[in-house]
């Protein structure tokens, strides 16, 4: 493990931002890459502080929002610096569901995509299913991705199931994919199908891989 790895996630442990965000900075100084400190350093800090799934998690609600919060700042302070080619693979629309405000794991799965180099159009919270739709239609998109924290934001007619509908009365099916991530996903594994997506993923890293697979066309 890195050194910064350990000294971040005990400044994540006591919510301690400025410690952090040194423990960053002093990695970049060394030498650490920014696509390095993203995946090796910021991302796992999260995963780490929120347990083994299933089990009872050992950090506090507090922990939890500010390792997700210094993660998304982090995470879109990161990509720009990338060392990466700047070459676009495939058009993503991402957005929260209607009716909820729970932006960070939506901010945390955009940084991630645009690390791996996607476009991203973010539709950023509280977004209908009429408008997923239609910023696909017109950007492109071969992918919409639809964050939702919440039971009824997740299973309710807000969300996946009536932009899935959509899809199908405009005749989009099989043009343009459908991805789902957030806590009650996390919670039954198996809900992504009952709303009517191709794909969950419970964290950015395997959202973008799940995601680039479905731009190529690829089984889900
Ligand atoms: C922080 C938080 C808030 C903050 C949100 C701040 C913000 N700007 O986002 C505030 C205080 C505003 C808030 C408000 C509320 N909240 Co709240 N909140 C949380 C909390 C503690 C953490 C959520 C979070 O940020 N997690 C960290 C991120 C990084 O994780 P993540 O979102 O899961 O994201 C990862 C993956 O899921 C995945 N992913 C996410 N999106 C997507 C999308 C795609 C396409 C893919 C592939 C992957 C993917 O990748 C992400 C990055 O790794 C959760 C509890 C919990 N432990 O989940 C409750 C929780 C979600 N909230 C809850 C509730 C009830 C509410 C309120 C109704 C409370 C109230 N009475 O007012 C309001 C509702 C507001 C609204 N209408 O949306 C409940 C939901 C219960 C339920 N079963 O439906 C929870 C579960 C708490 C609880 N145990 O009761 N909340």
């Amino acid at each position: 493990m890195l050194e910064a790895t350990q000294d971040y996630f005990e400044a994540i442990h006591d919510t301690d931002r400025t410690g952090a965000l040194r423990a960053v900075d002093e990695a970049l100084a060394r030498g650490l890459r920014p696509e390095d400190v993203l995946f090796q350093v910021v991302l796992p800090a999260i995963e780490r502080i929120r347990g083994p799934e299933g089990q009872a998690c050992a950090s506090s609600l507090a922990q939890q929002y500010m390792a997700a919060v210094i993660a998304a700042e982090l995470t879109e302070r990161m990509v720009p610096l990338f060392r990466s080619a700047p070459a676009v693979s495939c058009r993503v629309v991402m957005g929260n569901s209607r009716g909820d405000f729970h932006g960070l794991g939506r901010r945390i799965v955009v940084g991630c995509l645009r690390a791996m180099l996607m476009e991203v159009v973010d539709l950023g919270l509280n977004v209908a299913p009429e408008a997923f739709v239609d910023a696909a239609v017109s950007s492109g998109a071969r992918v919409i991705g639809i964050s939702s924290m919440m039971d009824h934001t997740a299973r309710g007619e807000g969300g996946c199931r009536a932009v899935r509908r959509l899809l199908q009365e405009r005749g989009l099916e099989g043009t343009i994919r459908l991805a789902v991530g957030g806590a009650p996903y996390r919670f039954d594994p198996e809900m992504y199908r009952a709303v009517g997506a191709d794909v969950w993923a419970p964290d950015g890293l395997s959202a973008g891989q799940l995601i680039a697979r479905l731009a190529r066309g690829e089984a889900a």
